[in-house]
């Protein structure tokens, strides 16, 4: 008979929710899925904080064989772990912006101190012969915390952004010591092969250790497995969502938007939809992305009055300066471009930072002509993902892509790859998705579409807990010490 398989313990930044229709997001899709198979415990921060510290209540909500609890911040940990810490230093620095990052000592003691209470705090839940599994750039030194707490069991964490180059990475007052807290894993997951390597070239130049065999690293005493577990979507639940009636209401009004009309003069005009939905953060490349448009219409002038740029852009992390400064001038650039080129019955550009449901995103996305995802650097990039699987197979869009985006790995067999800091290129890119003939729009949808169902979070999500399975098996990490 086969083994029973091991409970899961998933531990990250935020927690759940286990069971929600309109949810087709990576982590959240894969672990609810694995979670509710297994049976185990999703913990990480209840999102408020208090003044109890290190004895906060803990607060445990049950959905069937899933328990999921969470503790309180105090307000001193909110800002010095996580609005400085992770998203002043290591947010930035690990994309590449170290002229963003601040480091101070103060952020960094905190930052290990939330770790370190943390981990004692999830220890009295773990029993022998359970999956851990650690999420993200929040909890890097969780690891080596249980360890040193006692818990002998497997460990596997995950990187959900990217892990920088290691000449960009050793900038950091605490590269060696994050590094070496990782090595406490016995699986990290990254989600490309590039990142993979970053973090292997840091502990073979930085730490003295050596690539072994089979994605696994030696240093010191410790082997652990490092490997690229490229994270996906539910690309059934997400084509669903996009024929649903709130999504077909979505696609309606906007092509109803996009219809040929007349304008001033009395030509006919069809309008074509690019759109971009991502978090208003300066790693998405939204200001660069605003002057390919612009010059879009400056070099390509049959655009003009044709083709209307709506950008979703919710708020993200706006008690952050740079976030500020990032929305100040997305919309003064807004502003420029529609007050440069928009007449009585157009407004080539568009942005609201509203949210949407995910059903009527899926809607949007169908009914663009051009998805435009340009960041400058992204782990994966899911709204790429999410605009293939909404497409109509009979009438498809084009997926404009930057080389920066981890998905560019597995999309690139079909969308049109752009390098998001060069202008002319975004804006050339731009003129060939927008005038592609519908077979060749259909080949590489085609192509990308395979990707998408095939690479999704369930797939994602199994085959990291087969790796972090095998570790106990096959001894594939050495004991910890
Ligand atoms: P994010 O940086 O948040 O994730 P992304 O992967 O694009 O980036 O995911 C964003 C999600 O938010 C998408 O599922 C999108 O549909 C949703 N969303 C965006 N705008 C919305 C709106 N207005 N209303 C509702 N939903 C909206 C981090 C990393 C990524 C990595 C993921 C998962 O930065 O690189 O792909 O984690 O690992």
């Amino acid at each position: 008979m086969a083994e029973p398989e091991s409970r899961l313990v998933a531990v990250s930044n935020r927690v759940g929710p286990l069971s929600d229709e309109g949810q087709a997001g990576g982590l959240v899709v894969g672990l609810s899925d694995a979670l509710k198979r297994r049976g185990g415990l999703w913990f990480g921060w209840s999102g408020e904080t208090s003044d109890e510290g290190t004895h906060s209540q803990e607060r445990t909500e049950v959905e069937g064989n899933v328990a999921m609890t969470t503790i309180d911040l105090t307000e001193e940990e909110l800002n010095g772990f996580y609005y400085d810490y992770a998203n002043r230093s290591l947010w930035p620095l690990l994309h590449y912006r170290l002229d963003l990052a601040e480091f101070d000592r103060a952020s960094d003691r905190i930052y290990r101190k939330v770790n370190h209470r943390f981990a004692v705090r999830l220890m009295p839940h773990l029993k022998e012969n359970d999956l851990v599994w650690v999420h993200d750039y929040h909890f890097f030194y969780m690891g080596s915390e249980l360890r040193q707490a006692g818990y002998n069991g497997r460990l596997g964490y995950f990187l959900h952004i990217p892990f920088c180059a290691p000449e960009v990475f050793s900038a950091l007052p605490a590269s060696h010591d994050i590094v070496r807290a990782l090595l406490a894993y016995d699986v990290i997951g990254f989600q490309t092969d590039t990142d993979r390597r970053n973090f292997v070239g840091f502990c073979v130049r930085e730490l003295g250790g050596r690539k072994l065999e089979d994605g696994r690293v030696e240093v010191g005493d410790r082997t652990v497995i490092a490997k690229a577990f490229p994270i996906g979507i539910d690309a059934e639940s997400y084509s669903r969502f996009a024929v649903s009636p709130e999504a077909s209401s979505h696609e309606e009004m906007l092509l109803d938007m996009s219809r040929d009309r007349r304008n001033l003069k009395g030509e006919e005009a069809e309008r074509k939809l690019i759109v971009g939905v991502d978090r208003m953060d300066y790693s998405k490349g939204l200001l660069e992305r605003f002057y390919g448009f612009e010059r879009l219409l400056e070099d390509y002038p049959e655009n003009r009055g044709c083709a209307i740029f709506l950008q979703v852009a919710p708020l993200s992390r706006s008690e952050l300066d740079a976030y500020a400064d990032l929305r100040s001038e997305l919309e003064r650039t807004a502003g420029h471009i529609n007050g440069r080129f928009a007449t009585l019955d157009w407004t080539p550009l568009q942005m609201m930072t509203r949210g949407f449901t995910r059903k009527a995103l899926a809607g949007i996305y169908r009914a663009a002509r051009v998805c435009l995802v340009t960041p400058l650097r992204d782990g994966m990039n899911l709204v790429a993902k999410e605009f293939v699987a909404a497409q109509d197979p009979e009438d498809p869009g084009v997926l404009v892509l930057s080389r920066f985006a981890g998905a560019h790995a597995e999309l690139e067999c079909g969308c049109i790859v752009v390098n998001p800091y060069n202008t002319d290129d975004v804006a050339g890119a731009l003129q060939t998705a927008l005038t592609m003939p519908l077979e060749e729009r259909k080949r590489r949808w085609e192509l990308m579409r395979e990707a998408v169902f095939t690479g999704t979070a369930q797939h994602w999500c199994q085959s990291f807990l087969a790796t972090l399975e095998a570790v106990g098996e096959a001894g594939a990490g050495s004991p910890p010490s």
